[in-house]
């Protein structure tokens, strides 16, 4: 059979003049100079289990009601789901404070649905990755239960305990050891009275950090990725991993560096090491792919944690594109989309052939694509705008990652007061920021309301019955359903051609279509135009039948009348966001509001 298999190959590379296929026919393929992998082209999907499907009716998404949707994912096209922390948890932060990394969280099933899930995942030949949450755990883990007995628990090093400073004005309560500020609001240090100690956790109270430095939680972190690994998952995201290795000896942060502590916090000395070691123990042995939460880090000044020749990760989020349309706390930044291009443009110059990058402007920590980066002004910009950001996510360099509920251009929840909240984010900056009069309570509500993290937490609107099909009518979703689901849901979607949900599938059947868009060379035709992002992807293999794509966008409401630079010409229209658009072979385009169009020329 392997020889058959092996005949084929060699006769098929023949045929097609493939020289590297032929070379290696059971191993890797050379594209464009890029070695070929699945999670290279693949599209991925990412879902948020709490909010996705509801199967018993108590509110809360749960793993069967992920597999009960697989359908719609593989009809979507999608090759690789990712799903934010299934594990048993208290969930101060939604999962990602974990009490056993072993165990399913009781409100998504049990194991057994998990096996199921993976299996009914697999029948239909998509892909699983699940969150690795490791820098910090939950403080009701055994680890930390441990770490916090006493002094010489055999766990103690596990977390990062000091004492405090002096602090004159009380002599009673230290001052905390340093001044390291958490996401979460307040110090990085909370004071423990059992043993009269800080401990550290750069987010939650109830997520202390975990001591990478200790040989025996590198250990113990290992084996539990090989336990998920060998139930057959194809791999992680990982939770904040930069952090991972502390500065030595905790100094302060440098006062001009503490609006933004994530850059300090990702640079600690091993960090790199630390990945290797991980790479060497558990990655290498397994056919998986990695994508690493990188935040604190640019590809400017750090390349190296993604270049396959180190073996670290295969893949980081960097946050320079997603969060171009902020500033401060929550607030709104006035971005041009030169500046948007430029991004991009540089990660095209700065990564290798050795590199792989990742494409999204979307997650669980941030507002709903389109009212964050769209037009929402009315509800033909809304799909015309939304089309248009999934075809640039799907036609640039880079692993594309669709947030779920992007492919419906859901929106934006019309948050009015603090109980309409959840997020623990959001609770304590108002203890920091309001309680204490710094911010009015209006001013604060309508910043948390453009870009606090549960506008893309709420239910997917699956329908228009009541709860919009996330879960029973009769049931409490644990977080309020947006009231345009009566408009905006899946079924309505699938029912009308024009629809953004019936956009993404055909841009993700072009995706795969066309392997320009995963390995083509990347070039921005005109990176200071305010208005219009066009660019080529091409790929001048096989020889006989090169791609040579041209995707262009207009990032406005305003319509405009764009010529192509350099007396190019427009070739044959792939696809567009305007139905009966027809122009091609010009060099002229009319392109109206929120128009994308993709061309072979
Ligand atoms: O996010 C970490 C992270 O970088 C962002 O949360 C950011 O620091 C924060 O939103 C500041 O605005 C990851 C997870 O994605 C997030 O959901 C978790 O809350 C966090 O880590 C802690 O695990
Ligand atoms: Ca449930």
């Amino acid at each position: 059979m392997k020889k058959i298999v092996f005949t084929l190959v060699a006769a098929l590379s023949m045929l097609f003049g493939n020289p590297a296929c032929s070379q290696s026919p059971a191993q890797t393929t050379t594209i464009n100079g890029y070695q070929s992998t699945w999670w290279k082209e693949a599209v991925v999907y990412q879902i948020y289990p709490r909010s996705f499907k509801d199967s018993n009716g108590d509110g809360v998404g749960d793993l069967n009601g992920i597999t009960e949707k697989l359908d719609y994912l593989k009809k979507l096209g999608v090759d690789v789901i990712w799903i934010s922390p299934h594990y048993d948890s208290p969930n101060a932060d939604n999962g990602y404070d974990i009490r056993d990394y072993r165990k399913v969280m009781s409100e998504f099933g049990t194991m057994a649905d998990f096996d199921r899930m993976l299996a009914a995942i697999k029948a239909r030949h998509m892909r699983l990755i699940v969150d690795l949450v490791v820098n910090h755990s939950s403080d009701e883990h055994h680890w930390f239960a441990e770490s916090r007995k006493s002094r010489d628990n055999p766990y103690r090093d596990y977390c990062f305990w000091r004492d405090g400073r002096p602090n004159p004005a009380d002599p009673a309560h230290p001052l905390p050891p340093n001044n390291y500020p958490s996401f979460f609001s307040g110090s990085a240090w909370q004071w423990d009275e059992t043993t009269h100690q800080f401990y550290l956790h750069l987010f939650a109270v109830k997520q202390p950090d975990l001591n990478w430095d200790n040989p025996k939680v590198r250990q113990d972190v290992f084996a539990l990725m090989k336990f998920w690994l060998d139930k057959g998952v194809d791999g992680f995201r990982m939770d904040v991993i930069p952090f991972i290795s502390k500065r030595p000896g905790l100094p302060d942060i440098p006062a001009d560096q503490l609006a933004h502590p994530d850059h300090f916090y990702s640079g600690g000395p091993h960090r790199d090491q630390y990945l290797q070691e991980m790479n060497r123990e558990v990655l290498s042995h397994y056919d998986d792919m990695t994508v690493g939460e990188a935040a604190g880090i640019s590809l400017d000044e750090d390349p190296q944690l993604v270049r396959a020749t180190r073996h670290e990760l295969n893949m980081i989020f960097t946050f320079d594109a997603v969060e171009l349309t902020r500033e401060g706390f929550y607030g709104l930044r006035d971005w041009k989309l030169p500046e948007l291009k430029a991004i991009y443009d540089n990660h095209w110059k700065i990564l290798t052939k050795e590199d792989w990058d990742t494409v999204f402007l979307s997650n669980h920590d941030n507002p709903r694509i389109d009212s964050n980066f769209g037009d929402t002004s009315s509800d033909e910009n809304r799909v015309r705008s939304a089309k248009l950001i999934e075809t640039m996510i799907l036609t640039l360099r880079g692993t594309p990652f669709i947030y779920e509920g992007d492919e419906l251009a859901m929106t934006n929840y019309p948050f009015k007061t603090l109980d309409d909240f959840n997020d623990i984010e959001v609770k304590n900056a108002w203890k920091e920021r309001v309680v204490t009069g710094q911010m009015t309570p209006e001013e604060f509500l309508a910043r948390a309301a453009r870009f606090g993290r549960d506008n893309s937490r709420t239910p997917m609107q699956w329908n228009n019955s009541p709860n919009a099909g996330f879960t029973t009518p009769e049931a409490r979703p644990w977080l309020a359903v947006n009231p345009n689901y009566t408009t905006i849901n899946a079924e309505a979607e699938e029912q009308d051609q024009n629809s953004v949900l019936q956009y993404v599938r055909d841009a993700i059947a072009l995706h795969h279509r066309y392997k320009a868009l995963t390995y083509g060379d990347y070039q921005d035709l005109d990176p200071l135009h305010p208005q219009v992002y066009d660019y080529t992807r091409t790929l001048a293999e096989p020889r006989q039948n090169p791609e040579r794509l041209l995707v262009i966008l207009n990032w406005n409401a305003k319509p405009i009348a764009y010529t192509l630079p350099g007396g190019m010409k427009a070739g044959k229209l792939l696809l567009a966001n305007v139905s009966g658009t027809t122009e091609a072979d010009t060099g002229t385009l009319r392109l109206g509001a929120w128009e994308a169009r993709i061309y072979s020329f």
